[in-house]
């Protein structure tokens, strides 16, 4: 450019000399200072690398994990004891594959939110993954319980709701691919899961019920079984659970189930139990359900029982609610009786 400027002022072009006579001072000044022009210049490439490298790459890296979704597949809490668990969780973390990044173990607290403050109710260790766009991230971990209070209050939600809201939080490092630098990051995710919804559904099925007049040795003088739905993706190792069984507000007997391993889905366990015939004869024939013969049974938790130890946090939520089921005694009493008790009946 100077070059094809510089003749045109020697010509003794008068009428514009201002211009190109500063273009030439810029040109000479840019010859003289170019040094300090590339100096400025690396110093502003410096800059923006410095600003990408400790600024823009771990907000990127937090903003990639922020955006990853985290799912839970499957819950298993097994080996429960008084005060520790075999806790299983098999997740996926989806990401959008536009990041390939190593993302450091780490120790994720489990809470329970909806409840102030949020409370933490397990920790669990989380392996070392890659943030490829499809992980599969299976943990396996025996856990104390820390605090019984939140793992306890944890259960009773889990037991009394439809959903429960579960986070998951952990500080980690991430190691985006090709650079040499780990960043700091935190993997924060937010679940809704399905809890067990009080055991709605459950069913007693009246074609296996065995009624007699008689208790047995054990004290028993029902036999049967029961569908019991979970509506959850956990399968939870409960053991021998004692219901106190209602109808309205009178106690007429208790209900045992054995070995309660309650798996996702429809669980058809054997029940026990100890009825008051005398109680039930009464509300059979009474006005309010004398015509069907189905009378709604309040079951209420009263004890859970281990390998002969007490799980406090599961006793604590069978027994936060009491769960109705209806049940057709009319027709139990009619099949393993002969008797039919209706309205008027003695
Ligand atoms: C995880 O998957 C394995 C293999 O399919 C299965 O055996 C295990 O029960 C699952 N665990 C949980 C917690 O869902
Ligand atoms: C992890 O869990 C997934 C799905 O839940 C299962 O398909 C896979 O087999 C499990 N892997 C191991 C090693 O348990
Ligand atoms: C879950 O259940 C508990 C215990 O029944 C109750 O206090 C709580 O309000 C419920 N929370 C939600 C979000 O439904
Ligand atoms: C369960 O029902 C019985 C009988 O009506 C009542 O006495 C008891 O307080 C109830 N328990 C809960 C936790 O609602
Ligand atoms: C439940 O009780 C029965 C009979 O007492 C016993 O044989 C069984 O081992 C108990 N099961 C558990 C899981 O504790
Ligand atoms: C009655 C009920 O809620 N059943 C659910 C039990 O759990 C399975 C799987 O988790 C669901 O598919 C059922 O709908």
């Amino acid at each position: 450019m100077s070059d094809k400027e510089s003749p045109q002022v020697a010509h003794g072009d008068t009428t514009d000399v201002g211009r190109p006579s500063k273009k030439r001072k810029c040109t000479a000044h840019c010859k003289r200072f170019w040094w300090a022009y590339l100096i400025a210049f690396c110093c502003i490439v410096v800059l923006v690398v410095c600003l990408v490298i400790f600024v823009g790459v771990p907000n990127i890296a937090q903003d990639k994990l922020d955006e990853a979704k985290l799912n839970i597949d499957g819950v298993n809490i097994l080996e429960t004891e008084p005060d520790a668990y075999l806790m299983e969780v098999n997740s996926t973390i989806t990401t959008d594959g536009s990041i390939h990044a190593d993302v450091d173990a780490f120790t994720g607290t489990m809470y329970l939110e909806g409840i102030e403050p949020r409370l933490a109710f397990a920790t669990l260790d989380f392996p070392a993954t890659t943030a490829e766009k499809h992980q599969t991230v299976n943990v396996s971990q025996q856990v104390t319980i820390a605090d019984m209070d939140a793992f306890t209050t944890f259960n009773v939600w889990f037991t009394n709701n439809e959903t429960v809201q579960i986070s998951v939080e952990g500080d980690t490092k991430v190691k985006p691919r090709g650079l040499s630098r780990k960043y700091d990051v935190t993997f924060r995710k937010t679940l809704d899961v399905s809890g067990l919804n009080l055991f709605k559904g459950t069913e007693v099925l009246v074609d296996d019920a065995e009624l007699s007049l008689e208790k047995d040795d054990a004290g028993k003088n029902f036999y049967g079984k029961a569908d019991i739905p979970n509506a959850s993706h956990f399968t939870l190792d409960i053991g021998n659970v004692t219901f106190t069984n209602f109808v309205e507000d009178e106690d007429v007997g208790t209900i045992w189930i054995n070995n309660l391993m309650l798996y996702p889905g429809s669980n058809v366990v054997d029940i026990s139990a100890s009825l008051d015939q005398v109680s039930i004869v009464n509300l059979l024939s009474s006005e309010k359900y004398c015509e069907k013969g189905i009378i709604p049974f309040k079951m209420l938790g009263k004890s859970v029982k281990n390998h002969g130890e007490d799980l406090s946090y599961f006793a604590t939520a069978l027994a936060s609610a009491n769960q109705t089921t209806n049940i057709d005694i009319g027709s139990i009493v009619k099949k393993n009786l002969g008797m039919t008790i209706g309205c008027g009946s003695d």
